[in-house]
């Protein structure tokens, strides 16, 4: 729908389509919302940049790409039709499983339809005088929407940093957050790695298997945990399907939205022999679920200790040259930066064909023609695979050009940190939604069921404001500045917000230090907001 709309100042006539929703990104949030939307009835348009839905698992292609909460747990579960008749076939699934599975949902809600590829959202702009935001494309596109959405993802706008020489690289660079979609062997090469986190982790198996010779170039090394991935047991997942909606309540009611058992018990409250046995039990076990160990792991130095010993141990014990075993042991404290989930990591260190270059003290100094220099050595390379990650949670929001009202820009705002009342919304940019936005559980969580509270969240409000005749909502500073005070608070209990990982946004230079998600748990934060609604929508202004 389209028609003839007079421009503020009335000097000049446009034609600018008018819709109820924008929605800026077609990844599980951008899918969902305009599921929802459309069966509200309301107009809406999904702008996306890629030419295929998935978000993150559209672009993180790189080979090895898994995730690390299991496939059974990492889905929909709007939908009970869609639960039970789609097949995971592994414990954890790989990326292709879960892009198959985006792809599936996109075609089963026929959702293409509404949404515009290849197209990225350059502006949204708050018009005062419509009450309506104007967006701008890439293309040119305009259109005006009563409300824009912003589910543009929590680790979407990849990070490279800005090496001397880059661009006299004349062999192959990649970065694994925008992975190409042919397949790409490094079968024959010399490969350099740069990185260590969970991307890197995941990839440098297959790498090492591929190259004629691998560098990894690690500035901090990280702890990671076998995932122990398997094929799903066909018994198992019927006995789930048997009762999802129980599995589903289950995991509403832990910290992470995920059904997994909570520790009663403290590390130090056991004696070392059953604590090397729970820790055992636990890494026998495999993936996150490590850190379950005890309930005090994250909260108390002292017993984070215990089971980053524990870990370093199994290093020693799994790589065979003692020196790349150091120099793979991570000494900061375990799971305050994210926890990586791996199959054969420190076994890949024991090939003959992986170097392990330390660029901690000595940082790459530059790229050349040829390769990568640091230490004053240059290491001849022909692909450079950059795993270093992304400029989290706030990137991919300040990369669109957001302005609110008095023209006040969104980068302006948070400019010392985001601030916003429940990671949902922020003053002064009314009807701009942000699912699973800084300041809500997101990335603590498993994301699926955040991203459907926050939907529904988001749409039940839409349907209260025209059931009501309101046309817009904006929060209150005051709720705002109490929510982020509250954020803050919570975070200084936890251990998580003590070292510099992208949760603070410390990997991104000049990023100002601020612990983003909310790890009250996902309880708590659903408690919260459904009891601002109750409250008429307490804390914001709707008008
Ligand atoms: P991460 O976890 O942010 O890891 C990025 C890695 O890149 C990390 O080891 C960084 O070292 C390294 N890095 C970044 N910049 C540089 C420079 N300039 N020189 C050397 N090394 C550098 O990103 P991932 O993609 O692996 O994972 C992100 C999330 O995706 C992960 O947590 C999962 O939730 C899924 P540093 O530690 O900063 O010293």
């Amino acid at each position: 729908m389209s028609y003839t709309q007079q421009s503020k100042d009335c000097s000049e006539t446009s034609s600018v389509e008018q819709l109820e929703v924008v929605i800026v990104g077609a990844g599980f949030a951008g899918m969902y919302m305009l599921h929802r939307t459309r069966q509200l009835g309301l107009s809406a348009r999904v702008y996306e940049t890629g030419n295929g839905v998935g978000g993150t698992w559209y672009w993180n292609r790189y080979p090895g790409a898994r995730c690390d909460v299991e496939s059974m747990q990492y889905s929909y579960q709007f939908s009970d039709e869609l639960q039970q008749e789609w097949e995971w076939s592994e414990k954890y699934s790989p990326q292709p499983d879960i892009l198959r599975y985006a792809d599936h949902v996109a075609d089963r809600f026929d959702l293409r339809r509404d949404i515009q590829f290849n197209t990225r959202v350059k502006s949204a702009i708050f018009n005062e005088i419509t009450r309506r935001w104007d967006i701008e494309t890439s293309n040119g596109n305009q259109v005006s929407a009563a409300f824009c959405v912003m589910a543009t993802g929590c680790l979407s706008s990849p990070n490279t940093p800005e090496f001397v020489g880059l661009s006299d690289y004349k062999g192959e660079v990649y970065h694994t957050g925008k992975w190409p979609q042919e397949d790409i062997d490094f079968s024959g090469m010399r490969v350099g790695v740069i990185g260590t986190g969970s991307s890197a982790i995941q990839s440098i198996p297959i790498f090492a298997s591929q190259a004629d010779h691998l560098y990894v170039f690690q500035r901090t090394p990280n702890y990671t945990i076998p995932a122990r991935n398997a094929p799903l047991d066909p018994e198992e997942v019927k006995e789930i399907k048997a009762d999802y909606a129980g599995l589903r309540a289950r995991a509403k009611t832990k910290p992470v939205g995920l059904d997994l058992p909570i520790p009663t018990q403290g590390a130090l409250e056991t004696s070392p022999e059953d604590r090397f046995q729970e820790f055992e039990s636990k890494w026998q076990n495999g993936g996150v679920g490590f850190m379950a160990a005890f309930k005090d792991l994250l909260f108390e130095e002292t017993a984070n200790e215990t089971a980053a010993d524990f870990v370093r141990q199994k290093i020693r014990e799994t790589v065979d040259d003692p020196k790349t075993a150091e120099l793979l042991s991570p000494n900061n404290i375990i799971g305050c930066k994210r926890l990586c989930v791996d199959t054969g990591y420190w076994e890949a260190f024991n090939r003959a064909n992986v170097s392990l270059i330390d660029v901690s003290r000595s940082p790459i100094e530059r790229i050349s023609e040829n390769g990568l220099i640091t230490d004053s050595r240059e290491y001849p390379l022909d692909a450079i695979v950059f795993a270093t990650g992304f400029d989290a949670m706030t990137g991919a929001l300040l990369n669109v050009d957001i302005r609110g009202c008095d023209g006040r820009t969104l980068k302006d705002k948070w400019s010392k940190g985001p601030k916003t009342y429940l990671g949902l919304s922020t003053t002064d940019f009314p009807n701009l939604f942000t699912i699973t936005g800084p300041g809500s559980p997101s990335v603590l969580t498993n994301m699926l069921p955040s991203i459907e509270q926050h939907v529904e969240w988001i749409t039940d409000c839409i349907t209260y404001m025209r059931a009501n005749g309101m046309q817009c909502i904006e929060a209150n500073q005051e709720a705002e500045n109490d929510w982020v005070e509250h954020v803050n608070q919570v975070a200084r209990l936890s251990l998580r917000s003590t070292c510099s990982s992208w949760y603070v946004g410390a990997n991104i230079e000049g990023k100002v230090r601020v612990f983003m998600p909310y790890i009250g748990g996902f309880p708590k934060y659903v408690e919260k907001c459904n009891e601002v609604v109750a409250n008429d929508y307490d804390g914001f202004t709707l008008s």
